[in-house]
């Protein structure tokens, strides 16, 4: 377990990382002042929504201090997972929700393709795994797979997890049935978000209600995948809304093991073009209650990084953020360069989460255990 102690230079507080804690040379009030009620770190599936939104309402420095702190209890705080996200069915879906540029119901000007062959899939995913990325996710814009689908789609999760990839899939609502399906075929993990809050959803998407979406989340834990749930952001949701939605994840049965926060990303043609900025900080602090509300989750800075600079990445990931889409492409919309990430995680001393790689690389025998991750950096060494 890692823990941060402050330490006082000449009068200036900063913070280092020390493995296990150590008690600070002179103590200082100021890492306790202003934290009562300090978040435990328990895993609970209780929370009100009063407690939500007093987390959201503290002090900014007080909930990231909280944050943070839960953070170091379960993960190494500068290590972020690496994902990287395909279109496997792009467009003409036949769903409303507001933010999307996939769906036929607004002229967004992107061309439909449809359901890629096993085998263009896979060389994506041979150039993902080069690139250092440890899960490969594919994303269909369906309602739900049609079971003539099922047959190419559970051939690309064999053979993306035959390349020693953890696989993820997000294809909208899925059967008990299709769950199983996917299961047997090595499926790792499902996506499928909550998007908001029960109160708010109404307002984005009328043609699929909250209740399919949690028994969606049923079928799949019941079929004995790993649960990605979260939301967006931006959407011209209240801070209460925002509370709704991470009481909801957490207060489900399991938590999720992944929970991607997307800040919205405008797309001009759908409802919610015009929607006024978030507060920056805002979205900060929705990544901070996510992670001490589910803290052995890892928490997703998901869509809405390209307009995001390097501060706020650096503070997203102070306050828990430990996952990333990796890659210049979303699913339709653009992400910024590989390069520039790597860039960033070396200017913090932050590297690429290795366990699964090195699980599958042990997997795969000798050979791909030699080859270097090209994600990895030595920040120390720059
Ligand atoms: N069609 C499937 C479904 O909706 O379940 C899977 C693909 S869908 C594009 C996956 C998720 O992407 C959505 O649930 C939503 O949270 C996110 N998303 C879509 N458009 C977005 C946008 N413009 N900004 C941020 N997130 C977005
Ligand atoms: C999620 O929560 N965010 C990703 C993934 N799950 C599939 C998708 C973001 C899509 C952003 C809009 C686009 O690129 O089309
Ligand atoms: Fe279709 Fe998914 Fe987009 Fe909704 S979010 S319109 S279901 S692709």
């Amino acid at each position: 377990m890692h823990s941060f102690v402050a330490t006082t230079q000449s009068g200036a507080t900063s913070l280092s990382a020390t493995t296990p804690a150590t008690a600070p040379a002179t103590p200082l009030a100021t890492t306790v002042v202003g934290t009562s009620a300090t978040a435990s770190g328990a895993i609970r599936h209780d929370w009100s929504r009063q407690e939500v939104e007093k987390l959201f309402a503290l002090p900014f420095n007080d909930l990231l201090f909280q944050a943070h702190t839960v953070h170091r209890q379960y993960f190494d705080p500068n290590q972020v997972q690496v994902s990287t996200l395909l279109s496997i069915k792009t467009g003409a879906c036949p769903e409303d929700c507001a933010y999307c540029p996939q769906s036929t119901r607004y002229d967004t000007g992107l061309e439909a393709e449809a359901l890629m062959e096993i085998e263009q899939v896979l060389e994506q995913a041979r150039a993902a795994a080069a690139s250092g990325a440890t899960r490969f996710c594919m994303g269909a814009a369906w309602r739900s797979p049609k079971q003539r689908d099922m047959p190419k789609v559970v051939a690309m999760v064999k053979g993306v997890r035959a390349l020693g990839l953890e696989s993820c899939m997000t294809l909208g609502m899925l059967t008990r049935e299709q769950a199983q399906e996917l299961s047997e075929a090595g499926l790792d993990y499902y996506n499928h978000n909550l998007d908001t809050s029960p109160e708010f959803y109404g307002e984005i998407i009328t043609t699929r209600t909250y209740q399919d979406r949690l028994e969606t989340l049923d079928h799949v834990r019941d079929a004995g995948m790993k649960v990605c749930s979260g939301g967006i952001v931006g959407m011209g949701e209240t801070q209460t809304d925002r509370a709704g939605l991470l009481q909801q994840l957490a207060n489900l049965p399991q938590h999720p093991e992944s929970v991607p926060i997307n800040m919205l990303v405008r797309v001009q043609g759908t409802p919610l073009a015009a929607e006024a900025d978030l507060d920056p900080f805002e979205f900060i602090r929705t990544i901070a209650a996510a992670r001490i509300m589910m803290p052995a989750s890892h928490v997703r800075l998901s869509a809405g990084r390209e307009e995001m600079n390097e501060q706020m990445h650096a503070l997203a990931y102070f306050a828990g953020a430990n996952s990333i889409f990796y890659g210049e492409k979303l699913l339709t919309t653009p992400n910024p360069q590989a390069n520039t990430d790597m860039a960033l995680f070396a200017r913090l001393g932050i590297q690429p989460e290795r366990r699964h790689v090195e699980m599958d690389l042990e997997w795969n025998g000798e050979q791909a255990s030699q080859a270097p991750n090209p994600l990895f950096y030595d920040a120390a060494a720059r």
